[in-house]
């Protein structure tokens, strides 16, 4: 993308209304828009990325074996009536009514209308396991919306349903997910810290929610100082292997990990005093085992194999997809602006023509962007009539992980300056070796 061409609305002063620096850094680097308390549209490099997040999101979901559906924002009250949700929920859930005066709802999650996909399809226990999910729009009316897409009102969440015939394998699915998910926010350059926590409006007596350590989080967070440091890599699971996923999942929730809804001060204080860290947190997932509450409200049964007919086991997971964005700059910034990680950076790489005009300049800078985008890769060129400096300073709020630098100096020696948004350390060589580094440096991210 030329930016000359491009749609970016950066903003120079900062917004008042922002507190947290992600939701000041969104704002600034014109990723979003606030259309009402907790409503965003998102500007196109705001977009960007959250389709970057939804991407790696589908992939490891489709790797764990996972099958993706959509279903609709809109809900019939009626669903919510037999699984005894409606009037749980509360204000937080949105009602509404159509012309034919019947009760609808934006779905603040799927449990009920999933459960009813599951009893008008499936019979027979030959159909499971099964794991169906989808990204899509969710709505709750928060009572107090804040620090921009964090906690919103409209937000994107991909949501998971497991449907198994037994408690073991439903607890299966539940690993499956604590795994699949380390290596989502992995990907996206993220510690999650899977906590053991409250399972709150959803039901069920396992869950676990993950955590990205931050000052700005919203919730407190006690955990072993060994933790942070666990990581799942690049190894090659298979999902479909119980102990090895089991014991995946035994690696990273035996350290004392929890939220204040679960800390045990006495199991803490086991810890070895140097080890004990209190800290914040920024909850990006949650994962539930809950057994047959909503199939048994619903009538969501299988046959056994032999022959009888029992409700299924079910559990559900999610990811919160644009709070991801807030967590992910909360975690890595400075005071320039954004650092994007390679995994879900809005483009690849900034080039900077520091002498748009010149046509020697034009022509590396045209160059390079040429070569970048053959090599299957997605550069922002920045050929707009503007100063260096207000150059640079865009390039480092909007994060790019990457730079290219042209201008007539460097080459008449033939070298243009390769620079790195989060060392700031530059390196000069020739074009081709720049595009060739670039090309590298994403090899394991596409
Ligand atoms: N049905 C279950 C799992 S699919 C469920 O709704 N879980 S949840 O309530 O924990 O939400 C899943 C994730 O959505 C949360 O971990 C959080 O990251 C995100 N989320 C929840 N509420 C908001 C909100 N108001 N704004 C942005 N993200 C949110």
């Amino acid at each position: 993308m030329r930016l000359s061409r491009y749609f970016l609305p950066v903003l120079k002063e900062n917004p008042a209304e922002a507190q947290i620096v992600s939701h000041r850094l969104m704002l600034r680097a014109g990723m979003i828009k606030q259309q009402a308390a907790g409503i965003y549209s998102w500007l196109p490099m705001g977009y960007k990325v959250l389709k970057r997040i939804e991407q790696i999101v589908h992939e490891e979901q489709i790797r764990a074996g996972h099958i993706p559906l959509l279903m609709p924002t809109l809900q019939p009250a009626d669903l919510w009536r037999e699984s005894g949700r409606y009037d749980d929920y509360g204000q937080e859930m949105l009602r509404i009514k159509d012309r034919h005066d019947r009760d609808m709802l934006y779905g603040p999650t799927n449990e009920e209308m999933i459960t009813d996909i599951f009893r008008a399809h499936v019979e027979s226990y030959k159909s499971l396991p099964l794991t169906l999910y989808h990204i899509q729009w969710k709505f709750r009316d928060e009572i107090r919306p804040r620090f921009g897409v964090m906690r919103g009102r409209e937000f994107l969440m991909k949501d998971g349903y497991n449907f198994d015939l037994t408690r073991e394998d439903a607890l299966h699915a539940y690993n499956r997910h604590m795994v699949s998910y380390l290596r989502t926010y992995e990907r996206m350059g993220l510690t999650a810290i899977p906590m053991r926590a409250a399972s709150g409006p959803i039901g069920g007596d396992n869950t676990h929610e993950f955590l990205v350590l931050a000052d700005t989080g919203e919730s407190e967070v006690f955990y072993d100082a060994q933790v942070p440091a666990l990581k799942l890599g690049d190894r090659a699971v298979d999902f479909d292997n119980r102990d090895e996923v089991a014991a995946i999942c035994e690696e990273f929730t035996t350290l004392y990990a929890r939220t204040d809804e679960t800390h045990d001060e006495a199991v803490f204080n086991q810890i070895p005093e140097e080890r004990r860290c209190v800290g914040r947190g920024i909850e990006v997932g949650q994962i539930f085992y809950f057994g047959t509450k909503y199939s048994e409200a619903m009538g969501a049964t299988v046959t056994t194999p032999d022959g009888k007919r029992v409700p299924v086991e079910m559990g559900s997971h999610g990811i919160g997809v644009s709070r991801l964005l807030g967590a992910i700059i909360e975690a890595s910034h400075d005071d320039k602006g954004i650092i994007w990680p390679e995994g879900v950076t809005p483009f690849h790489c900034g080039i900077v023509n520091l002498k748009q005009g010149d046509a020697g300049t034009d022509a590396a800078g045209d160059g390079l962007y040429k070569a970048l985008t053959a090599a299957g890769l997605d550069p922002l060129y920045d050929d707009r009539e503007e100063r260096a400096g207000a150059k640079f300073a865009t390039m480092d709020l909007i994060g790019l992980p990457w730079r290219i630098t042209v201008g007539p100096r460097g080459l008449g020696n033939g070298v243009v300056e390769l620079t790195s948004r989060r060392t700031g350390e530059s390196e000069e060589m020739s074009p081709e070796a720049a595009v060739a580094r670039i090309v590298e440096i994403y090899a394991p991210h596409r």
